[in-house]
């Protein structure tokens, strides 16, 4: 038992006492006590005091659902609420959506009661635990909003010479995190390669507007001239009648999405306090790509209004936060309308609450019971359920927060455009993946941070701008997951959620652990220890054209750009002990050759030798033989003999084996 718990329970079994003479004839015994701390799913620090939410036991659903709260027609409860002046009772989960689902899932039984002013809030769970049939009682305590603060970016500070892009936005030569060319006026330690791979991705899939990505988060501006086109939009809404759930939702006019702050259509992106966070991690996955303004997208498309779709689920506005109970209501919302993703930078403080799953699922029960939902239901042709991707965290610390950290969500840690990782980041437990947060250089200037869409309502007309964060590292996750989906849907494949969570995983580029010594100097704060890093980031930094390749299911065979590469290819075939023989021919291809700045490749004794010097991506078809003997040339004597393709990865650092692991340079010889 953690302490704030014990402490809850000590101050639970005092009030307990002290409101037996009113209820009861005779005083608590102590299995009475430790029966209705029992109840209590969480602790109350921090809780709001004017709702709470309940579990009831099945019979009084219907008794509860629809009624006035102080008419249900249950005693125990009626004189509760009577006592308490509460406002209302009504259902958390929208049962007019997939009833027969949700009621499998006891999504039924959950039920917020509001009170018409603020209550203490012990006091009055303490008596409703008394009541046979509220089985559980949650506090609700609003999670940390993400505080950021961006640097704007004129407008006539855009970039002109974007030629040579694959996309005609003026500022995507400036979005070092999805190609860095290592270009050091952007940031001083810059290295060429360490973004997300994104261009050659492009050349296979830009987006689909069938994947439908919801950003939990502040409002989207979905007005913005570089966002509106790849908006989900809700026809049934927009073609209907104002005042009217046109689609019978359960939601009045929810055209983009809708926001569960203020419980209306209305979706806000401009109050005081606003900081245009849900639209810049909006326009890291889905900026409209190749309409000649602004910045790109992940997934944005090609300008031929095929980009992936980005939904609006308003959890912050200005000051204020939804509940668990809107959040839960928000997580369900993308679910039951058609969202695949769940893009959520935000979290509670690590370290400030165990990161222990079991915490995390009972404390936290009814927004996890949404995720649960969300997990459980398939929106996309590709994917067999719903990926829920979060943010680590910026708080430095070896650990990261809830609800990222629990283990079924991907949770993501930021690197910088030097590819180490980012002063601010957390790291270690709970992270799972890394990706660019980007930051600001030691003279604090802006480049490094990530760039994207800001609300040009909040910043006097100017429409982009930098923040740097692991909220700015999980949209690139994200987005790179959608643009699988896209690319998947576009071949025909589809995969189990814990596939894809695997292939997502496990497409990226390894730390060059060689680069993990000393320190590394952080415009804030303290400099990092690199050491404590090693092997703490997550797998690796999310590679979006790797990311494809595994969807095809061809494999990836990393190399450097700056020592030489011996590859063991049968190390990638089946489970790397596979007994094949390579034989002596193989064809890499001149475009492979002209990408990469191939120098040098041969075949010595059933290992390829390759040196190249650029970034990029190419192939090389090489022979296997199986159960046979080769002579010189290729030539076989027994056996059978295949070929395969496997898909080049160049990029500075470390040459690394299959596993990831270090090769011993100029161990061939
Ligand atoms: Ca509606
Ligand atoms: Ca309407
Ligand atoms: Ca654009």
């Amino acid at each position: 038992m953690n302490k704030a718990k014990f402490l809850l329970f000590a101050l639970v079994a005092m009030f307990a006492t002290s409101c037996v003479a009113d209820n009861v004839d005779q005083p608590l015994s102590m299995e009475q006590d430790l029966m209705y701390a029992k109840k209590f799913v969480n602790n109350s620090v921090g809780a709001l005091e004017h709702e709470l939410i309940i579990f009831v036991s099945s019979e009084c659903v219907e008794s509860l659902t629809g009624a006035e709260v102080t008419r249900t027609g249950m005693s125990e409860f009626d004189a509760w609420a009577q006592e308490l002046n509460a406002a209302s009772v009504r259902p958390v989960f929208n049962m007019a959506v997939n009833g027969d689902r949700k009621r499998e899932m006891a999504m039924d039984r959950w039920f917020v009661v509001e009170f018409a002013e603020n209550v203490n809030v012990v006091d009055a769970a303490q008596k409703l635990a008394a009541v046979d049939y509220v089985e559980r009682i949650q506090f609700s305590k609003p999670i940390n909003r993400p505080s950021v603060q961006p640097v704007v970016l004129v407008s006539d500070a855009a970039m002109t010479r974007a030629e040579e892009m694959p996309f005609n936005d003026p500022n995507l030569p400036l979005q070092w995190h999805y190609n860095n060319t290592g270009n050091t006026a952007i940031f001083a330690t810059s290295v060429e390669g360490e973004d997300v791979n994104l261009f050659p991705a492009w050349e296979l899939t830009a987006g689909d507007p069938n994947v439908i990505v919801a950003v939990v988060d502040e409002g989207v501006d979905h007005t913005h001239v570089d966002l509106k086109d790849n908006m989900w939009t809700n026809d049934a809404e927009l073609n209907g009648t104002s005042g009217v759930d046109d689609d019978k939702n359960g939601y009045i006019d929810d055209i983009h999405g809708y926001n569960f702050v203020g419980n209306t259509a209305t979706i806000s992106w401009d109050r005081q306090h606003d900081s245009g966070h849900g639209t810049h991690v909006a326009g890291t996955i889905a900026a409209v790509n190749n309409n000649g303004k602004g910045v790109a997208g992940v997934a944005g498309g090609t300008g031929n209004n095929d980009g992936v779709r980005i939904m609006s689920i308003q959890i912050f506005s200005g000051k204020n936060v939804a509940g668990p109970s809107a959040t839960a209501e928000g997580v369900e919302y993308a679910a039951d309308n058609g969202a695949c993703i769940l893009q959520c930078s935000w979290g509670g403080e690590p370290g400030a609450i165990p990161n222990d799953n079991a915490f995390i699922t009972g404390d936290y029960e009814v927004e996890y019971l949404a995720f649960k939902y969300f997990m459980q239901t398939q929106n996309c042709d590709a994917l067999m359920g719903g990926l829920a991707v979060f943010a680590a965290g910026n708080e430095s610390k070896p650990v990261a927060c809830y609800p990222g950290a629990y283990n079924e969500f991907i949770c993501v840690t930021a690197f910088s455009p030097d590819g180490l990782p980012a002063y601010y980041t957390c790291y270690d437990r709970g992270c799972n993946i890394s990706a660019p947060g980007g930051q600001y250089d030691l003279d604090e200037s802006e480049s490094g941070c990530v760039l994207s869409t800001l609300p040009p309502s909040l910043y006097r007309g100017e429409a982009y701008g930098y923040m740097q964060g692991t909220s700015m590292a999980c949209p690139h996750v994200s987005g790179v997951a959608a643009l699988g989906l896209s690319y998947a849907l576009k071949i025909g494949k589809t995969f189990t959620l814990s596939e894809y969570k695997e292939m997502v995983l496990t497409s990226v580029n390894a730390f060059d652990n060689s680069r993990f010594v000393g320190f590394k100097d952080s415009p804030e704060g303290p400099a990092l220890n690199l050491a404590s890093y090693k092997g703490k980031m997550g797998t690796g930094k999310i590679d979006a054209y790797r990311l494809l390749m595994a969807v095809r299911g061809d494999i990836c065979v990393p190399i450097s750009t700056t020592e030489s590469n011996t590859i063991d290819f049968n190390a990638f075939m089946g489970d790397g002990k596979v007994s094949l023989k390579l034989c002596s021919d193989y064809k890499i291809p001149q475009e492979t050759i002209d990408a990469l700045g191939i120098t040098y490749h041969q075949n010595f004794g059933g290992k390829i030798v390759i040196e190249c010097t650029k970034s990029g991506v190419g192939s090389i078809k090489v022979n296997f033989i199986a159960g046979g003997t080769t002579q010189g040339g290729g030539q076989i004597t027994a056996g059978l003999k295949f070929e395969k393709e496997f898909i080049l990865i160049a990029r500075p650092g470390v040459a690394v084996d299959a596993n990831g692991q270090p090769q011993n340079p100029g161990g061939w010889l």
